[in-house]
């Protein structure tokens, strides 16, 4: 991996992806993407992995994708590297992915921090959608992400000028979980993911898919999936586990079983 740094901590329930192309402001090129795309791949076959975190360095999560990379690309230079499907795969992943970002997240950036299920931000960070000031628009989720997340008016806004937003304003938005200050941002991501990674793997994993399944079909539907998972929770071990440990006032001790 040239482009990227995978590491464990927390008895390995928890994998850090952290973008380290720090002079570029960990702009996205091909290459770096196909890094966190692959990343992402095994560490949702690791056993041992509960909960991924994706990050920056403090001064950018990511500005977005490589403006020089993309600059001379044609439409079929663009359809014949296939990006999108590198996109798409994140979006599969099925363990919980939190964003911690600090700095900038733009273009790409703020798409990738809008793909994963969770954004724990520092004060410093600024999410922004500037393609439309390069000719271009935001082409990996903006559109539909950033709307579904802050409604129309505003999502429109940043979209058609550009402008930024700063970690406040996203958080009274509800595009972030929460923020806190620059110092403590990965402390408070490592806390989220230590919190989740406690729980049963596999009923966050059902729960992760069902609330990602809201955004994509008409409530009946949504709440037919949702039950389908409910149930098959039933048939696990931490369920029993779960439950038995709530009635002899014990911790539980899930195994993803
Ligand atoms: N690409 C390439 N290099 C970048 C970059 C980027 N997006 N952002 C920054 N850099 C580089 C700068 O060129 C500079 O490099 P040198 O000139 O030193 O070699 C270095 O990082 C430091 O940047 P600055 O000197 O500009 O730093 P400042 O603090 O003055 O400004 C800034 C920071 C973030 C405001 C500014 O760098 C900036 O405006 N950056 C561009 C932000 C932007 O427009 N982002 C959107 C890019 S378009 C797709 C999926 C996604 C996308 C496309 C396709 N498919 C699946 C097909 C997404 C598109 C985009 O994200």
């Amino acid at each position: 991996m040239e482009f990227i740094k995978v590491t464990k901590a927390y008895d390995k329930y928890i994998a850090l992806i952290e973008l380290n192309r720090p002079k570029e402001l960990n702009a996205l090129n091909l290459q770096l993407m196909g890094e966190v795309r692959d990343a992402l791949k095994e560490l949702d076959q690791d056993d041992e992995v509960r909960v991924i975190i994706i990050t920056g360095n403090e001064r950018a999560f990511a500005a977005g994708a490589d403006i020089k990379q993309m600059a001379g690309k044609t439409t079929v230079d663009m359809w014949k590297t296939d990006q999108f499907s590198t996109w798409d795969q994140i979006n599969k992943t099925r363990k919980p992915i939190i964003a911690a970002v600090s700095g900038f997240a733009l273009g790409g950036g703020c798409e990738l921090a809008m793909t994963c299920d969770m954004i724990v931000a520092s004060e410093t960070a600024q999410f922004g959608q500037p393609e439309i000031k390069i000719g271009v628009m935001p082409g990996a989720g903006g559109t539909q992400r950033l709307t579904k997340a802050l409604g129309k008016a505003k999502a429109m806004e940043m979209v058609l000028t550009g402008k930024f937003i700063s970690a406040e304003e996203a958080e009274k938005l509800g595009l972030v979980n929460r923020v806190v200050p620059v110092e403590l941002y990965m402390t408070e991501a490592l806390k989220l993911a230590k919190e989740i990674a406690s729980m049963s793997p596999l009923a966050v994993q059902m729960a992760k898919e069902s609330v990602k399944r809201s955004f994509e079909v008409p409530l009946e539907e949504g709440l037919h999936f949702e039950r389908k998972n409910f149930y098959m929770l039933f048939s696990s071990e931490d369920q029993k586990e779960g439950m038995n440990a709530f009635v002899e006032k014990r911790k539980a001790d899930f195994k993803g079983k």
